[in-house]
């Protein structure tokens, strides 16, 4: 480890069912980098004024700083590294592992909500769980009308307010049954996603698949009967060694590689398309239709409109030849919101460029999604 001993230990803000905070963790682990965790609830207050936002995580750093969002957080606390890099060297590789963990962070991420929080035994689960470790001894709520207030909140907000309804919710679990058969096309034939070696696309894959899919009672045990190599990998992740995980990413990308992107295109792509394109008319909802679903009014967030500038801007520092090797293996025409000349109405967030260190902002309004 190269850096400043000042910063370290890290205080980590978040909850040990959290999907982003078990992302950043797996990263700390395997760096070996020291931190304790803070109470989230308890300190809400001192994360808005440090950080700007209430999420999960927010990281409070020695020397004084405070960050926030997995993704910055990830490419500044990798430029603190002696050890290679979890940002492949290959320009290509690159670009498509950060195309990869932007699908994890923000496509999973209404399937793994919809697994929690609309299977019963799931959301019995979660809503214990966050009782106990949260809400207990910080609000004064008798046990029962907490869970029912945690349970109403995250499927209201977070599943009914994100477009899962009777109508999509076969998507919403297809989409998760999807990933893992492309994953467990992928890791049954090496340890990590693009080689000998963990990317940024496998810690980016962790936040849904470690926290979410692996432990929630319901697609856990989807994950053990269709996909054990993911099973393995997640567990893999979880206890890296850098001795022992080292070694070279595959030198060009492959079929199994090439069904996730045609995957992340048909979803991911076409959301980020219309997000934006209902961002820059000024809507507080939109419809889309992905893959044979319609999605009738999911909430625009402005973060995510950010998430594709930075995309966008990735693929503009890609020389010709890297772009062209990309467009080779995203042929579906969603891809083309990665490159087009389609004008995006700018997010304004983060003009400085100073994330993780800027001030943050909820990837829907002021947490959960406005009805
Ligand atoms: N882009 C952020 C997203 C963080 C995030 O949305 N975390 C969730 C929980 S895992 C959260 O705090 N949601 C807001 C809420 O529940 O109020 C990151 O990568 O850290």
């Amino acid at each position: 480890m190269r850096q400043g001993a000042c910063a370290w230990p890290l205080t980590v803000y978040g909850s040990r069912i959290s999907y982003y905070t078990g992302k950043i963790e797996t990263y700390l682990r395997y760096r070996s980098i020291p931190y304790k965790m803070g109470h989230y609830l308890a300190n809400r207050r001192r994360l808005k004024a440090g950080a700007g936002v209430v999420q999960m995580p927010v990281i409070e750093l020695a020397d004084g700083r405070w960050m926030s969002d997995t993704t910055p957080m990830l490419a500044w606390l990798d430029t603190q590294q002696d050890g290679p890099s979890i940002y492949p060297v290959d320009p290509v590789l690159n670009f498509l592992a950060l195309l990869i963990e932007d699908y994890a962070d923000e496509w999973l991420w209404r399937s793994a909500m919809h697994y929690r929080w609309s299977y019963r035994p799931d959301r019995q689960y979660a809503a214990e769980a966050l009782y106990t470790e949260l809400v207990r001894g910080v609000l004064p709520l008798p046990r029962p009308l907490a869970l029912n207030r945690l349970k109403r909140r995250q499927l209201g907000g977070f599943v009914k307010g994100d477009g899962v309804t009777r109508r999509t919710r076969f998507h919403a679990d297809r989409t998760y049954l999807t990933a893992l058969d492309c994953l467990q096309a992928i890791v049954s034939s090496r340890p990590f996603l693009l080689g000998q070696a963990p990317s940024i696309a496998d810690f980016g894959l962790m936040a849904p698949m470690f926290r979410h899919f692996s432990q929630d009672p319901t697609p856990s045990e989807i994950m053990r009967q269709r996909a054990p190599a993911v099973y393995a990998w997640v567990a893999r992740m979880w206890n890296l060694n850098p001795a022992l995980s080292g070694g070279d990413l595959i030198a060009e990308v492959d079929a199994p590689i090439e069904a996730l992107l045609q995957e992340v295109c048909e979803t991911h792509l076409v959301q980020h398309r219309q997000n934006a394109e209902a961002f820059g008319e000024g809507r507080t909802h939109f419809g889309m239709t992905v893959q044979d679903c319609r999605y009738a009014r999911l909430p625009v967030s402005r973060y995510r409109v950010w998430c594709l500038e930075q995309l966008r801007k990735a693929w503009a520092a890609l020389d010709g030849e890297a772009q062209a090797r990309v467009k080779s293996h995203l042929s579906s025409p969603m891809a083309h919101i990665l490159w087009d000349d389609t004008k995006l109405v700018p997010s304004t967030y983060d003009v400085d460029n100073a994330a993780p260190f800027n001030r943050g902002i909820n990837v829907y309004g002021s947490g959960v999604p406005p009805r």
